[in-house]
C-alpha cells in the first residue's frame, strides 16, 4: 500500500490579505483536513510572477495581473494531503468570482470590483506537476 500524498501551492492574493481573509482561507483549508506544511507572507516580485504565471506572460491581461499581484503582500502556503491539488481547486471555485459557486472561497469571498482585473482571493496549483514547479518558485528550500 503506497499512499500518494500530494502537495499544492496556494496563494492568498493581495485582495484577500487586504480584506482580512487570510484566517478564513486557512480555516477552510484546515476544516477540510489538509495539512499546512509551509506558510510565508511576502511581496511578489516581477521575476517571481513571470515564473509563477509563465503560461500567461503573453496574454493581454498579464500586465494588469502583475500589477494586482504586486499591490500588497501575499501569503504563500504549501498544502499536503491525498489529492490536495484537485481538492483545493474545488474549495477555491472557478476563476471568475461572479459566477463561482456559493460555498467556495471565490464564490463566497470575492466579487467583481470593476477594476478590470479578476480579483479572486486565492491561487491554487492546477496539477501535481504545476504544484511541484510553483513550490520550487515560492519555497526553494522546501
Ligand atoms: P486560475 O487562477 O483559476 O487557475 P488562470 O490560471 O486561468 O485561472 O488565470 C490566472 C489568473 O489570471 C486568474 O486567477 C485571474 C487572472 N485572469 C485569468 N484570465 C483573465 C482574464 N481574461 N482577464 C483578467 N484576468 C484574468
Ligand atoms: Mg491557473
Amino acid at each position: 500500500m503506497t499512499a500518494t500524498i500530494e502537495r499544492s501551492l496556494v496563494l492568498v492574493k493581495p485582495d484577500g490579505v487586504k480584506r482580512g481573509q487570510v484566517g478564513e482561507v486557512l480555516r477552510r483549508i484546515e476544516a477540510k483536513g489538509y495539512r499546512i506544511v509551509a506558510l510565508q507572507m511576502r511581496e511578489a516580485t516581477e521575476d517571481i510572477l513571470a515564473e509563477h504565471y509563465a503560461e500567461h506572460t503573453e496574454k493581454p491581461f498579464y500586465g494588469d495581473l502583475v500589477e494586482y499581484m504586486m499591490s500588497g503582500p501575499v501569503v504563500a502556503l504549501v498544502l499536503e494531503g491525498e489529492r490536495v491539488v484537485e481538492g483545493f481547486r474545488s474549495l477555491a471555485g472557478t476563476t471568475d468570482p461572479t459566477s463561482a459557486a456559493p460555498g467556495t472561497i471565490r464564490g463566497d469571498l470575492a466579487r467583481d470590483w470593476g477594476t478590470g482585473n479578476i480579483e479572486n482571493v486565492v491561487h491554487g496549483s492546477d496539477a501535481p506537476e504545476s504544484a511541484q514547479r510553483e513550490i520550487g518558485i515560492w519555497f526553494p528550500d522546501l
